[in-house]
């Protein structure tokens, strides 16, 4: 067991569990970019409400919300490092998870500081409904991106994260991955928005997405209704042509966005220090 705080400790541990041969494309990276994600998209500014403090995803209310599905795989892969370091939050490992798996597979570094509860405080709670559909608009993704913060351009640099993992039909009803190498960070989303002709395409289930064949290497590739509109849309697609065509600006500003979503609820004193929370409380402990 390492020593309380010893967060380099949990890294390392993180980092080795990311291998997983017989999940997806054998990596647990994106599922757990995907958990820090939506264990921290639930914020709502106005009433300060949601975010990863607390950890809810462990209950029902949170962790049973369709948006949700699949994030157990996340959750189960990282118990050997909450086993090893029990010290650690919930609500820090599974941040902090998203992190390192992003740096793992050749991704910006992201700053990232420790502190969050795994208090659940009831006031806090958010109410389903607010993690985006990707089957909807551009007004749809300012309607919730907005609500935690962010402006059109962090929405862009946020969506790049789409060039990790894929889609499960019996998770969300969409199907495929982004890219072609999706266990490994890039730009390559961005490109592909662009360059590719992205076709309509209802699957059995009566999902829409869009896909490009290619005949070559007899590949599928899928987008988003939700990523499509970020190249129709006046205000985001030049900012998807900045990055389709400036990786390096694109790990940039993803490293601070992340880090802003990662943070979102959380107030800290000049030494970092969470000042909004309060472990002692009772409620729900882990
Ligand atoms: Fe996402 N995402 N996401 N996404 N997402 C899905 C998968 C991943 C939307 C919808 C979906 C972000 C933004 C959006 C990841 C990271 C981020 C899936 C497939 C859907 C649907 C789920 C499944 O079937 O397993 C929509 C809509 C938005 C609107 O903006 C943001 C922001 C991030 C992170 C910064 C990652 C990673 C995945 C892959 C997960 C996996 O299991 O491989």
């Amino acid at each position: 067991m390492s020593q309380k705080g010893d967060f380099e400790a949990v890294r390392k541990d993180i980092a080795k569990l990311l291998h997983q041969p017989e999940y997806d494309d054998g990596s647990a990276g994106p599922v757990l970019v995907r958990l820090a994600w939506h264990s921290s998209g639930t914020y709502d500014a106005e009433t300060d409400t949601g975010g990863s403090n607390g950890a809810g995803m462990r209950y029902e209310h949170e962790g049973g919300d369709p948006a949700n599905a699949g994030l157990q795989h996340a959750r189960v892969f990282l118990e050997p490092a909450k086993a090893a370091h029990p010290w650690i939050t919930y609500a820090d490992l599974w941040t902090l998870a998203g992190a390192v798996a992003i740096e793992e597979m050749g991704g910006p570094t992201i700053p990232w500081n420790g502190g969050r509860t795994d208090y659940v405080d009831d006031s806090k709670l958010a109410p389903r409904g607010r993690l985006p559909d990707g089957a909807k608009g551009a007004d749809h993704l300012r309607w919730i991106f907005y609500r935690m913060g962010f402006n059109d351009q962090e929405i862009v640099a946020l969506s790049g994260a789409h060039n990790l993992g894929r889609c499960h039909s019996d998770r969300s009803g969409f199907e495929g991955a982004w890219v072609n190498n999706p266990t490994r960070f890039s730009n390559q989303y961005f490109r592909l928005l662009l360059s590719l002709q992205w076709k309509k395409k209802t699957l059995k289930n009566g999902v829409q997405q869009f896909v490009n064949y290619d005949e070559d290497s007899e590949t599928e590739l899928m987008m988003l209704p939700t990523d499509i509109v970020l190249t129709q849309d006046k205000a985001f697609r030049p900012w998807v042509e900045l990055y389709a065509r400036d990786k390096d600006r694109f790990f940039e500003d993803f490293a601070k966005v992340f880090a802003k979503l990662l943070e979102l609820g959380i107030q800290r004193d000049e030494r970092g220090v969470i000042t909004n929370t309060d472990n002692e409380k009772g409620g729900y402990h882990s």
